[in-house]
């Protein structure tokens, strides 16, 4: 089962695991992995308490695998999704022919100048499931899902990666790559 606080703490593990580790005290190693141990006790003594079992079931029924244990299990980091400066050496890959991302409607008129752009992340965030990527553009408002030519990209020379829970990332789609359907 999937607790309601477990959804809360697993919101907070993300935020420290990719954007603010500073904010229980911590620094991520350069490839953004964390002592379990240190973790669990930084959390407890900002005062977000969690168990080894609770933290356990977290990444563990974490509907997007968002982390990754090492595998001697005793460290963690996000998959993706880092604001942070950390090297995931994800190597490029192949894409699919086309991928789709997520956005809101509001941001349509600056997509159509720029493309679409990494803003606070490292990476451009797509996905292979066009309704993956309409959950991921309703977070911002009405969604707008927008066909990626990824293999186009690919064959004109941009890298594409896919993280460990299966998220596509690019550095920057011009906007002849782009498709609304
Ligand atoms: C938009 C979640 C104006 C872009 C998801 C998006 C994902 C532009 C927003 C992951 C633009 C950035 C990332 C341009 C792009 N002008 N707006 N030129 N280019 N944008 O949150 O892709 O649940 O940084 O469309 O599942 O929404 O956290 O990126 O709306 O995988 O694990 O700028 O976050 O994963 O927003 O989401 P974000 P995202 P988690």
């Amino acid at each position: 089962v999937l607790l309601k606080s477990d959804v809360r703490l697993s919101k907070f593990l993300s935020k420290v695991l990719r954007h603010k580790p500073e904010m229980v005290g911590l620094e991520l190693d350069q490839n953004g992995w964390v002592d379990v141990e240190q973790l669990l006790t930084a959390c407890r003594n900002h005062g977000v308490p969690m168990d080894r079992t609770v933290f356990e079931r977290i990444v563990a029924t974490n509907e997007k695998q968002r982390f990754a244990l090492s595998e001697d299990g005793q460290k963690i980091r996000a998959n993706q999704g880092h604001s942070i400066a950390v090297d995931l050496n994800l190597k490029p890959v192949q894409p699919p022919d086309r991928l789709y991302h997520g956005t809101a409607e509001r941001f349509l008129h600056s997509i159509r100048q720029k493309g679409l752009v990494k803003v606070k992340r490292h990476h451009v965030h797509l996905s292979g499931d066009p309704d993956v990527a309409r959950k991921v553009g309703s977070r911002h408002g009405k969604p707008v899902i927008l066909v990626v030519l990824a293999k186009e990209m690919h064959k004109e020379g941009y890298a594409f990666f896919r993280s460990a829970n299966g998220v596509w990332l690019t550095d920057h789609v011009p906007v002849r790559y782009l498709k609304e359907r």
